[in-house]
């Protein structure tokens, strides 16, 4: 069902920098892909504060947007666009619920990390943000649509 391939939605999933430091690159990879959902961009980079403060904005008036962007900061994250059917949803069901002491078991969250304050990974939470975040983090030619061998067993 080739038809599907053109307008096949897309999120924007980082590992924040606990998730790299912690070698847990690979897991959460593994765990998007397994699924089914295409890898159609990702790169290793530090933002800086001021970028990191972009990507929360939304978040500016909360107690914890200082300190969230400080650690957005610190170190490596993994920035990545992944794509299919339902992908921003089900990102977000994968990823489990944002304080990973009420995240499910078999969520990332829920089996990799521990408070909410380092809870390893970021998923666009709908369809605006998702495009806003692409946007931001990643410039159109390095986003990359082929077709996967397994599509057609999928679709
Ligand atoms: P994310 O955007 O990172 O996927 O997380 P989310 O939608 O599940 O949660 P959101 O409410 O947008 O919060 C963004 C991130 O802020 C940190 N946070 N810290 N200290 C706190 O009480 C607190 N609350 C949220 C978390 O890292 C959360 O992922």
């Amino acid at each position: 069902q080739e038809a599907h391939a053109a307008a096949m939605e897309r999120t924007f999933i980082a590992i924040k920098p606990d998730g790299v430091q912690r070698g847990l690159i690979s897991e959460i990879v593994s765990r998007f892909e397994r699924k089914g959902f295409k890898l159609v961009a990702i790169k290793i980079v530090v933002p800086s504060k001021g970028f990191a403060e972009k990507h929360y904005h939304d978040l500016k008036e909360r107690p914890f947007f200082n300190g969230l962007c400080d650690f957005l900061s610190s170190g490596p994250v993994i920035a990545m666009v992944w794509e299919g059917e339902g992908v921003i949803k089900y990102g977000r069901k994968l990823i489990g619920a944002t304080d990973p002491q009420k995240s499910e078991p078999g969520t990332i969250r829920g089996d990799l990390a521990v408070v909410v304050g380092r809870n390893i990974i970021h998923g666009s939470d709908g369809p605006e943000t998702a495009k806003d975040e692409i946007n931001l983090w990643f410039k159109p030619d390095e986003l990359v649509s082929y077709t996967s061998n397994s599509e057609k067993w999928l679709y």
